[in-house]
C-alpha cells in the first residue's frame, strides 16, 4: 500500500488530522490497533475547548456536537463549606467550553471517514513504524499471518501513551519528563439527572471529588482513591456514598443515584516527551504528553498537536513549505507546556495529598483565597480553562 501521511492510531487526534488532511486532497492511511466498538467504549474526556471545537466544525463534524453539545459559561469549584462560580465567560473575555463526550466526538470522526471513504484499518498487530530518518519511510502491521508494508511521506504517532510511535524513537534522542501522582480517579458514569447544570469541582480533607455530565439525562462522577484501590473494592453504593460526604450538604441532598453503567480508575500522571518531531515521525496528542484530567487540558492540548500538523503538512504538499514541519516541535511543545502547569496547578490545588505537611494545606488554602479574591487570578484560571490560543 502507499499512502502520503500514515497515521498510527485511530482515537480522536489520529482522526481529526487524517480527516482534515483528507478534505484538502491529501491521502492518509489510519492503522488502529482495537476495534471500533472498543474504541467507542472508553469513556474519557467530557469538556471540550472552543479551539477544539472550532477544528470539529473546521472538519466538518462540528454538527452534532453544535446541537447536542452544552455550551459551558462557567464552573463552581466548592470548598471550605462555600460554592465559588468561575465564571469563564466574564473572566477569558467571552469564551466557553463544550460539553460533549470523547465517545460522541469520536463516533462523528468515524461517521466523516466513512462517508469520505476514508480508510481506517482496526485490528492492526504488530504495528511498526520503519526507517523513519530516511525521505522513504514505511509502518507495517499484522493481518492474520500476512504482514502488510504501508509506504508513505511521513509518518504520524497518534497511538496514545502506550503506543510504539514514542517508542521506535531511540533512547539518546528522546527525553522524557513524569511525575507521578499518589492518587487516582474512580470515575462513575450513571444513567441519571446531574446534579448541578455546571461542572463542580470539590476539594475535601476525603479527597477531591468532581460533579460533571454528558448531558441532561447522563452524569459523569470522579472521587479521588488511592492507588492501591480497586474497582471491585467500590461498590455503587460505597461510591455514591463516599461522593456524598465529599459535596457540600445541599448538593448532597438532591444528588439522583442510579446504577452504573460504567465504573474505573485512572491514575493520575503529567508527562512530556521532547523533541515531538525525529525524522519523518511526528508525534501528536497522548503518545506524547498526558495531564492529570483536573483541568480538562488532555484533548485539548492535543487539538493544537492536531492543528499545527494539518497546516504544516498543507504547506508542504501546496506549497512545498516546510517551515511548518520543521517548527512543528518547538511550536507544540511551547502550547503542550502551558497545559501542564495549568494541570498541575489544578491538581495541586484541588486535592488531599496524604504526605502534605500542614504548611502545604495552608497554601493550598491561601491559592483558593487568593483566587477568588483577585479578577487577575480568576482571569488567568479562565483563560487556560477555557483553551490558551493555538
Ligand atoms: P487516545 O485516545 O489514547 O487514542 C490513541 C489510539 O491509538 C491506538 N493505539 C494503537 N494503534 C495502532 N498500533 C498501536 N501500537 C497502538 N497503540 C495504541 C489506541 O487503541 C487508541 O485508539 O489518544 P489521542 O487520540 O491522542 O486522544 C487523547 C485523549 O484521549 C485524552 O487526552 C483525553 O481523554 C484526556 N481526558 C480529558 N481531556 C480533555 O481535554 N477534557 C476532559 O474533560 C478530559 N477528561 C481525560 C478525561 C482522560 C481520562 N482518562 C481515562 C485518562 C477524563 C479521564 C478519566
Ligand atoms: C469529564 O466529564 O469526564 C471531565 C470533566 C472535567 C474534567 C475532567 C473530566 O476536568
Amino acid at each position: 500500500m502507499k499512502t502520503s501521511v500514515c497515521i498510527i492510531g485511530g482515537g480522536p487526534s489520529g482522526l481529526m488530522l487524517s480527516q482534515l488532511l483528507h478534505l484538502k486532497g491529501i491521502d492518509t492511511v489510519v492503522l488502529e490497533r482495537q476495534s471500533r466498538e472498543y474504541v467507542l467504549s472508553r469513556i474519557r474526556a467530557g469538556v471540550l475547548e472552543h479551539g477544539f471545537a472550532a477544528l470539529m466544525r473546521e472538519a466538518q463534524c462540528g454538527e452534532r456536537m453544535d446541537r447536542e453539545g452544552e455550551i459551558h459559561d462557567g464552573f463552581i469549584i466548592a470548598h471550605d463549606g462555600q460554592q465559588s462560580r468561575v465564571d469563564l465567560h466574564k473572566y477569558s473575555g467571552g469564551s466557553s467550553v463544550v460539553v460533549y463526550g470523547q465517545t460522541e466526538l469520536t463516533r462523528d470522526l468515524y461517521e466523516a471517514r466513512d462517508k469520505m471513504k476514508g480508510i481506517v484499518i482496526h485490528n492492526a498487530e504488530d504495528v511498526q513504524p520503519h526507517d523513519l530518518k530516511t525521505a522513504n519511510p514505511f509502518v507495517t502491521y499484522r493481518d492474520g499471518d500476512e504482514v502488510v508494508r504501508i509506504d508513505c511521506d511521513y509518518v504520524i504517532g497518534a497511538d496514545g501513551f502506550h503506543g510504539v510511535s514514542r517508542k521506535s524513537i531511540p533512547r539518546d534522542v528522546l527525553k522524557e519528563y513524569e511525575k507521578v501522582y499518589p492518587f487516582g480517579w474512580l470515575g462513575v458514569l450513571s444513567r441519571t439527572k446531574p446534579v448541578s447544570p455546571e461542572l463542580i469541582y470539590a476539594k475535601h480533607e476525603r479527597g477531591f471529588a468532581l460533579c460533571s455530565l454528558r448531558s441532561q439525562v447522563l452524569s459523569r462522577y470522579y472521587i479521588q482513591v488511592p492507588l492501591s484501590d480497586t474497582v471491585e473494592e467500590w461498590s455503587d453504593e460505597k461510591f455514591w456514598g463516599e461522593l456524598k460526604r465529599r459535596l457540600p450538604a445541599e448538593v448532597a441532598a438532591r444528588l439522583i443515584t442510579g446504577p452504573s453503567i460504567e465504573k474505573s480508575i485512572a491514575p493520575l500522571r503529567s508527562f512530556v516527551a521532547e523533541p515531538m518531531r525525529y525524522g519523518n515521525l511526528f508525534l501528536a496528542g497522548d503518545a506524547a504528553h498526558i495531564v492529570p484530567p483536573t483541568g480538562a487540558r488532555g484533548l485539548n492540548s492535543a487539538a493544537s498537536d492536531i492543528y499545527y500538523l494539518y497546516h504544516a503538512m498543507v504547506a508542504h504538499y501546496k506549497n512545498g513549505d516546510d517551515s511548518g514541519l520543521d517548527n512543528y516541535s518547538a511550536k507544540a511543545l511551547a502550547r503542550v507546556w502551558k497545559a501542564q502547569r495549568f494541570s498541575w496547578w489544578m491538581t495541586t490545588m484541588l486535592h488531599t495529598f496524604a504526605d502534605g505537611i500542614g504548611y502545604d494545606q495552608k497554601l493550598q488554602q491561601t491559592e483558593l483565597e487568593y483566587l477568588f479574591s483577585s479578577e487577575k487570578a480568576l482571569g488567568s484560571l479562565a483563560e487556560n480553562y477555557v483553551g490558551l490560543p493555538f
